[in-house]
């Protein structure tokens, strides 16, 4: 089996509103994305999704949950990339910019998604009804997408990903 690499992606929600953030580097740069990153040795998806969410944006998450789970392999890549993503309703602390990330706040009828990873716009509708999902996105390059599949899913089908 290919070697798994583990992410955290986290939205952060208020009213009819989503948090993005303008990545300003590195893997996705320009595209606009949920807070999140790698998830370090000695972390939960959970903890590293607060702790990304706080360095890339101020924000401490107070409520995380998890919403979906989403695995992306890459032709000619032998790592499958293993996305855990959260929401949270609730948040503390102050909004900034980062050397990572710019937020903005959209409406959630109004998201950029030609500004986008391409499966993006496959799966925030779930994300964005709070149901909870999986999916799986081949890509050849970063451009285009060979096959994918999502899935609406109950909740204990996520337990032990
Ligand atoms: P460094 O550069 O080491 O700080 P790190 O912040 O740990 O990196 P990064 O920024 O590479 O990790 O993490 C990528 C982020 O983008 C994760 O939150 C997962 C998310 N992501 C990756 N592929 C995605 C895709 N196809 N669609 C999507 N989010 C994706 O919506």
């Amino acid at each position: 089996m290919a070697a798994k690499k583990l992410f955290s992606l986290v939205f952060v929600r208020r009213d009819n509103q989503i948090l993005l953030g303008k990545k300003k580097r590195g893997f996705g740069q320009g595209k606009w994305n949920g807070f999140g990153g790698k998830v370090e040795p000695n972390e939960t998806p959970l903890v590293g999704g607060i702790r990304e969410l706080r360095e890339e944006c101020g924000l401490i998450g107070t409520d995380l949950r998890t919403i979906g789970l989403l695995h992306f392999e890459f032709e000619g890549e032998p790592t499958l990339m293993e996305v855990h993503v959260f929401e949270t309703f609730t948040f503390a602390g102050e909004l900034t910019e980062s050397d990572e990330m710019r937020p903005q706040w959209y409406d959630v009828k109004n998201i950029p998604y030609d500004k986008m990873w391409l499966d993006d716009i496959h799966w925030y509708p779930y994300m964005l009804r709070s149901e909870l999902f999986k999916g799986y996105f081949l890509y050849r390059g970063t451009d285009f997408i060979v096959k994918y599949k999502i899935d609406k899913i109950e909740g204990n089908e996520l337990k032990g990903a």
